[in-house]
Formats: C-alpha cells, structure tokens, sequence
C-alpha cells in the first residue's frame, strides 16, 4: 500500500500539467493611433520601443509597435489600408470598442501540443498551427479564441532571436527610458465578461487550458455588500499566468463591469496587472508623466496601520501616493490603480509590489470599489 504524507507529495501519482506554460508572451491591443500609443507607453509608462512592423518593413497593411519593460511586452497595432479580413477585423474591432486589447498571447513549450489539447476541450482554433520565418529563426503560432473577442496567441520562440516576430524589425526607443525600472513582469490579466457567465469562462480555462482556481474570489455575500461584481480567478499550475474574471453583480448601484461591457461593447480585457520592485518610484515617475490614478480618502489611511502592520513603505509615503496595502497570511502587497487610458471607461492598468502575498488585494476591494464607483459617477454612469 502506498502511503502519502502532506511533506512528501507522491510524484508518482501526481499528473504531467497538462498544458504546461512558460508565462505571458504579450499582451496585444488593437488601437487607433500606434504611433502615438507607443509614444505614450514610452514617455508615460517607462516601456522601451524595442521592434516595428509597417510599410517600411513590407507591411502595408498595419502599423504595429513592440514595447518591452523587463519581462513585460506590450504590442500596439493600427490599420493604414485594410485590405485583408484581418486588416477589416482590426478597423472593425476598434470602431466598435475603442482601443482595446486582442490578445493575451501566452509562451507554451510547445504550441502543436498546446492547441490540440485546448481543441480537444472544447475550445475555438481562431490560428491553427504554423510556423514564421526569418533570418533570425522560426517562430511557432497558432491561437484560440477566448471571452468577446479577445484571443489567446500560443507562442514558441525558442527556435527565434530577433526582436519580436518574423516580419519585425529592431527599432529604436523612442525616449530614453527612466533611470530606474517601472515594472518587470506581467502579474495577471482580467476579464469582464456579462452577467452570469463568469462561471463559464472559469471552466474554459479549467477544461481547456487545465488551469485551477486560486482561493481568492469575490461571491455573492461582497458582490450585494459593496462591490457589485463576481470575480474568480484561474492560474496555470506555476502561477505565471493568472486570469481573474469578473461578471456584474445585480447591487444597489451600477455595476463597474455593467459601465465596462456598456462601453467596451462586450466582453474584454478590463485591466492588466503589472510586477513592481519599488512601487514608490513607479508612482512618483508615472505620476510625473501624467498618468492618472484612483484616488483613496485620507480616511482610508487613518486605520490601514492597525490592521496591515508593518510594510516597508511608511504609510505616511502611501498616503501621499494614495498606494493601498494588504495583507494575508503569506505575507503583503501593495498595489494602485490608473484611471482608464483611453477616452472610454474601458481598459486600466494596476501596479502591484508583492511581497510573499499571492493575493489580489480584497481587503481593499471596498476601498477600491468605491473609488472606481467615483469615477463612474463623475462620468454620470452610476
Ligand atoms: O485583479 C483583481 O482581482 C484586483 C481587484 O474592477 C480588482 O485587482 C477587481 C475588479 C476590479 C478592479 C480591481
Ligand atoms: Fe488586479
């Protein structure tokens, strides 16, 4: 008979990841003006111009800019003359949501395995595989579809040293970066999808992509209390990637999600979280830059102290940068949010300084909640 302790996991029983991940490969957003996307990304956000595809490339169909900061990658695409049914998708995709994001390409080991397993689980081929070529190597492709519109690009580029993709040539930053890193890394991306369909796409992700749940979420008891939304959130088994989905919730008060799926035009990408080392500094530069965030009330601060203890940022600097603070029994975050980036009440950005805390922040979903639901009224969507 075989025995199994809580210390030594049996390795025998235990399954291969079905699909397994290398993490985030970009995050690809279909706007109006690239060029000035990438202007912003550089001089407001600290990213770095690091690949170019256009006319002069040989592309005549779109414009598409590629910023890394770190691990982050960052991907802006325009229409100059649609002419094929991806140059229409794209001029259709922003009439009709603004700038938004079309892809959450994630690096797998291996994209042929990768797809059949998600086709095999029911999932939507959008790409099946194929290979791109260039004097800097071979990339594999092939993608699914997931909520609304957004897709999910599987990537290897492990047969690849250029800058981006085949077809991408290096470009020069725009602006010289700030002297120390905004964020490094990709922490986790969300989705809106509409009312009561959240469950559904957190089974997508279970059957298609083997992904589990992670323990923080947000049920009916909060959603009717304050926030008027659902979250659950689902990772892959090495939580690189993380997906949390929210639905509206039926409240007192119009939901956020409601505002979003209004404005958006469906399901999306509501925000995209992004790893920081000194949040502080981030906030500081960022802010300097013209980047806008949520406001938190005094109040907020006056209590934080008794109940998140010690952070290593005093929280007289936090109340200055209005940064929120959590804690859980793995240890502490501390994270803030920008007002959307574009002139719709669609997508935003979180920064997010982790220190052993794999949480998402709820002890300041009230807080955050109510400083989004602000925001909704001055915009007359409350
Ligand atoms: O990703 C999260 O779950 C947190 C909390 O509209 C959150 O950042 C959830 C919903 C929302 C804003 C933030
Ligand atoms: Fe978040």
């Amino acid at each position: 008979m075989t025995q199994t302790t809580h210390h030594t996991p049996d390795t025998t029983a235990r399954q291969a990841d079905p699909f397994p991940v290398k993490g985030m490969d970009a995050v690809v957003f279909a706007v109006g003006n690239a060029k000035q996307a990438a202007h912003y990304y550089s001089t407001a956000f600290g990213m770095k111009l690091v690949a170019y595809s256009g006319p002069e490339t040989g592309s005549r169909e779109t414009a598409s800019y590629v910023l890394e900061n770190g691990s982050a990658r960052f991907v802006f695409t325009s229409v100059i003359k649609a002419s094929t049914p991806w140059g229409h998708f794209l001029a259709e995709h922003v009439t009709e949501h603004g700038d938004g994001v079309i892809d959450l390409a994630i690096e797998v080991p291996d994209v042929r395995a990768a797809h059949a397993y998600a086709i095999e689980h029911g999932a939507r081929s959008v790409a099946e595989p194929h290979e791109v070529k260039d004097e800097h190597g071979t990339v594999v492709l092939a993608a699914i579809a997931t909520y609304g519109k957004t897709r999910h690009t599987l990537v290897d580029r492990s047969g690849y040293d250029g800058p981006y993709l085949p077809g991408y040539a290096v470009a020069q930053p725009k602006v010289a970066p700030p002297a120390q890193r905004t964020f490094q890394a990709i922490d986790h991306c969300v989705g809106n999808v509409e009312l009561g369909r959240m469950n559904e796409w957190v089974a997508f992700y279970n059957k298609v992509m083997g992904f589990t749940n992670m323990k923080e979420f947000v049920g009916d008891d909060i959603a009717t209390e304050y926030s008027a939304l659902m979250s659950k959130v689902v990772a892959d088994g090495t939580l690189k990637v993380k997906f949390p989905i929210n639905e509206p919730a039926i409240a007192k008060k119009k939901s956020q999600i409601d505002e979003y799926l209004e404005f958006y035009g469906g399901a999306g990408v509501q925000h995209i979280a992004l790893n920081t080392n000194d949040i502080v500094q981030t906030v500081r530069t960022m802010r300097a830059a013209g980047v806008e965030f949520l406001d938190t009330p005094d109040s907020y601060y006056d209590t934080l102290g008794e109940w998140v203890g010690d952070t290593r940022v005093p929280i007289e600097t936090l109340r200055e940068l209005k940064i929120l603070a959590d804690r859980d029994e793995d240890g502490y975050l501390l994270q803030i949010f920008t007002k959307p980036v574009q002139d719709r009440p669609t997508v935003f950005f979180e920064l997010i300084e982790r220190h052993g805390s794999m949480g998402f922040g709820k002890g300041n979903f009230k807080a955050l909640f109510e400083a989004i639901e602000r925001e909704q009224a001055k915009r007359g969507n409350l």
